[in-house]
């Protein structure tokens, strides 16, 4: 097995143990009975998958089922893998502006991932020979803007920021005509996941999108939602406040290595339409990875 997909089913070995792992209990050598698909249909939803994508993938499959003449329980793994496969897109290519500097806001409720992805992104960029500069839009939090200046300092990344409490949309401002004038080819802002109020946060969302593209037209080239995905349906609804506010371009998923529920990728395809670019499958700053269906379809399904 090559290594990406070694590593995504390391990432997803509680996914794949847990929700999916049942699969093969489930789907034994018996035959198809109503109890198969209840089972079935129950270990989905548990998995995150959300309710409407569950039922519409048991419908599906009982569809199939009926048509090609499946009786044992285990000839529907194929077609389960296959319809889960199917639901998702093929990876997505990360284009970014066509000339640089390009500039991207990362969002997200609070404790989702942010700053530990901006590092991540960071270096994955630094890899590919890019100049980065991170601006640090979390005024709300000392702590916050500390944090980013630590990655700064270990991956010799500059953070612009601004003092505490200060305007965040001039924080973005700044960091943009800084990236402009040091000829940086990716600006990355973090911003605060949390606020006063859930509106104060989205207006200042939404400042620091109109602000950024005063400093550059053009600009943000990408709204990346980092998304965690121990939260599981809770951070549809948040996602969802999120893209109301901002025009969000992707979705980052982070933590997929400590859930038990990478089944949300598949309510986050089916419900919120948006491609998912990335995701955290550890800590580190090398435990990003560009999403891969196949690797992810491989990972969750280690166990059947
Ligand atoms: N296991 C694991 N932990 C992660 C991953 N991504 C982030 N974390 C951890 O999640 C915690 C929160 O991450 P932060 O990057 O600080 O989150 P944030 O969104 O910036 O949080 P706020 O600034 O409070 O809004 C940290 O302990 C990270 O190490 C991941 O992919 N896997
Ligand atoms: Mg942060």
């Amino acid at each position: 097995m090559n290594n990406t997909f070694s590593k995504w089913r390391d990432g997803l070995s509680k996914t794949s143990k847990s929700a999916f792992g049942r699969v093969a209990n489930i789907l034994g050598t018996s035959e198809i009975t109503d109890e198969t698909w209840d089972d079935l249909e129950a270990l989905l939803i548990q998995a995150d998958l959300g309710i409407a994508t569950a039922t519409d993938i048991i419908e599906t499959l009982q569809r199939n089922a009926r048509d090609l003449g499946l009786i044992r329980a285990d000839e529907l793994k194929s077609a389960l893998r296959a319809e889960l496969r199917s639901r998702l897109d093929d990876q997505k290519d990360v284009t970014l502006a066509e000339s640089p500097p390009s500039v991207i806001l990362l969002v997200g409720v609070n404790g989702s991932g942010k700053t530990t992805t901006a590092a991540k992104l960071g270096a994955r960029f630094l890899a590919q020979d890019k100049k980065v500069l991170f601006g640090a839009a979390d005024t709300f939090r000392a702590a916050a803007v500390e944090q980013l200046q630590v990655w700064g300092e270990r991956l010799s990344i500059n953070v612009i920021s601004g003092q505490p409490e200060s305007d965040p949309g001039a924080v973005a401002y700044n960091t943009v005509q800084a990236g402009i004038a040091r000829d940086a080819d990716v600006i990355l802002i973090d911003t605060a996941g949390r606020l006063h109020t859930r509106f104060n946060l989205m207006q200042e969302l939404e400042k620091v999108e109109r602000v950024v593209g005063k400093a550059l037209p053009g600009a943000p080239h990408a709204v990346w939602l980092v998304m965690d995905t121990t939260t599981g349906q809770n951070a549809l609804q948040q996602a969802r406040a999120f893209n109301e506010s901002v025009n969000v371009t992707g979705v980052i998923l982070s933590k997929l290595d400590s859930s038990a529920r990478g089944g949300l990728v598949f309510a986050i395809r089916n419900e919120l339409k948006l491609p998912i670019l990335f995701a955290g499958l550890g800590e580190r700053v090398s435990d990003l990875e560009v999403f891969n269906p196949d690797a992810f379809i491989e990972g969750i399904m280690a166990e059947f």
